[in-house]
């Protein structure tokens, strides 16, 4: 099963641990850590270190349909293909972002490919995770989506809690990504009932790149089906 519940139940205890002692940050944190709150909420520890001088850095992220296969429900279903949630961005198994408020944009052709599809808004995978089954996803069909990365406008753990309004943040190697894609765990765990959500878990593929709109440098992270955690940045 998910990798993902075991780092959602693991944030929600550290969030409860942390809760006494987390003082929001401020949007813009003057060492560049964008708003890392566990680190900021450690007694006596300054903010985490920024990037190293000289750090390979990337700012986008695409996600694109991997299983074609998936097209055929175009004509049957108002949410075809992959349903993309949420992305969390951990650095040394920190939440320090998700999707930028405003960053999302679709890549490739959705329409005609599924003129059905009622959930082709990409800015519903900005923020943090919200989608039930039927609402706070983005049905990925035919095309894709990039992102960018933003930290969290007030002091939280949990990817749930965190709004992507934060200080902009940079990917790095070593970074590790989150993708919540509309599959069994949202069933499982209530966030959708089977009855209004056939929630398949749905292949895409994950590329890095720095600049949006090019493939220029990009790399393949891999391609992933379901929600998955810790996938790597390199
Ligand atoms: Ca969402
Ligand atoms: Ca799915």
């Amino acid at each position: 099963m998910r990798r993902g519940l075991s780092r959602w139940g693991v944030a929600l205890l550290a969030q409860a641990a942390l809760a006494a002692g987390c003082t929001p940050a401020p949007p813009a944190d003057a060492t560049g850590d964008a708003n890392s709150c566990a680190a900021d909420a450690t007694a006596g520890a300054p903010d985490a270190a920024p990037l190293p001088a000289g750090a390979s850095t990337t700012q986008w992220v695409r996600l694109v349909v991997a299983d074609r296969s998936a097209e055929a429900d175009c004509a049957k279903t108002d949410a075809p293909g992959v349903e993309l949630d949420a992305i969390g961005l951990y650095r040394g198994g920190v939440l320090v972002g998700v999707a930028a408020v405003g960053s999302a944009r679709l890549v490739g052709s959705l329409t005609p490919t599924c003129p059905n599809n009622d959930f082709a808004k990409a800015a519903a995978i900005e923020g943090g995770v919200d989608a039930t089954g039927s609402r706070g996803f983005f049905a990925l069909n035919g095309g894709g989506v990039e992102v960018a990365f933003a930290g969290c406008s007030a002091c939280t753990t949990h990817i749930a809690d965190c709004d992507g309004k934060g200080a902009p943040v940079m990917l790095t190697t070593g970074d590790e990504l989150d993708v919540y894609e509309l599959d069994p765990w949202y069933v499982k765990y209530g966030r959708a009932t089977a009855k209004t959500c056939v929630c398949t878990a749905d292949a895409f593929e994950v590329r890095v790149r720095r600049a949006a709109g090019s493939d220029l440098d990009a790399k393949v992270l891999g391609t992933f089906t379901g929600t998955t955690s810790r996938i790597r940045v390199w």
